[in-house]
């Protein structure tokens, strides 16, 4: 498969998607958009991956919605419909750990992007835009969805109206973004996190993102049921019983995802 606007890398079972287009911070062109879907529906949801990163080439990691590309007079709906949804689909969905590694400015589209993923690594030099509201839109790609549950209703409201840059600093500490790490090296050190985790006991984890994307959304009785659920599945699971016999053997496991 060969892209002209995402590039791939693959090491063990480690995929790095990045957005390839760093003259426009990353701007999301229709066809960016087709490649990252490819990408995510093709070799990401190969078994054999185990772990993604997504970043950005350059100084930015995404600054949203192509605005050279996009007529405002367009079919929005339609284009959020036929070619956002799809992405944001497979982000939170994949079965498998997916971290963004937000590397620059995420805005607007781009920062949604970058919350629809499990979680999400900045470097120092980045920062967050909602965006939207300053060139008068709404947001959209899920960003209405998983920026209050992550910050609260309070700071997505004071994020939202204004639409204010927040510093990676300040993104930390409301929320937005798990770790911080040092812009020098960021790219190496996001990239050796997301390695890691696809050596990690992938089955698990896939079960752990089905049960806390659902908390989201269901109340303790549905939660008890799915976590039983999905514990039975995890303890058939051959990664149990190696992750029981290293215990035993003290040693490190050395789990192959299922
Ligand atoms: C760009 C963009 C960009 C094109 C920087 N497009 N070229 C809407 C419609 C449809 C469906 C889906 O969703 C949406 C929602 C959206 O995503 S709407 C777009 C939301 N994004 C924005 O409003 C961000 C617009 N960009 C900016 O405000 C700034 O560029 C930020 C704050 C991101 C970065 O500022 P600087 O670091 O000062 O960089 P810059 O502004 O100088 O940008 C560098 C270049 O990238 C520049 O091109 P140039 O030829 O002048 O060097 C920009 O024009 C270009 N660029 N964002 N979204």
């Amino acid at each position: 498969m060969s892209f002209e606007h995402v590039r791939l890398d693959r090491e063990g079972g480690a995929l790095r998607i990045t957005l390839d287009r760093p003259e426009v911070l990353n701007a999301l062109s229709p066809e960016l958009l087709d490649e990252l879907r490819q990408a995510l529906e093709g070799p990401a949801a190969e078994p054999e991956v185990r772990a993604v990163l997504l970043t950005g080439a350059g100084r930015g990691f995404c600054a949203g919605a192509d605005l050279a590309r996009t007529p405002v007079d367009a079919d929005i709906q339609g284009l959020l419909e036929e070619r956002y949804h799809p992405i944001v689909r497979q982000l939170s969905g994949l079965p498998k750990p997916v971290v963004a590694g937000v590397n620059g400015v995420a805005a607007g589209a781009g920062m949604s992007l970058a919350l629809a993923c499990d979680l999400r690594l900045v470097s120092s030099a980045a920062s967050f835009a909602v965006g939207f509201t300053g060139i008068g839109l709404v947001m959209d790609a899920s960003c209405s969805h998983t920026l209050p549950r992550l910050v609260g209703l309070g700071r997505a409201f004071e994020l939202v109206y204004g639409g204010r840059r927040v510093p990676a600093e300040e993104a930390l500490d409301l929320g937005l973004a798990e770790r911080l790490l040092d812009a020098e090296g960021f790219a190496d050190a996001a990239w050796a996190y997301v390695r890691s985790l696809a050596d990690g006991p992938t089955y698990a984890y896939a079960l752990a993102k089905r049960e806390l994307r659902a908390s989201l959304a269901n109340d303790l009785e549905a939660q008890l049921a799915l976590e039983a659920e999905m514990q039975g599945r995890a303890a058939s699971s051959a990664d149990v019983r190696e992750g029981i016999a290293a215990f035993r053997e003290k040693r490190p496991p050395r789990f192959r995802g299922r």
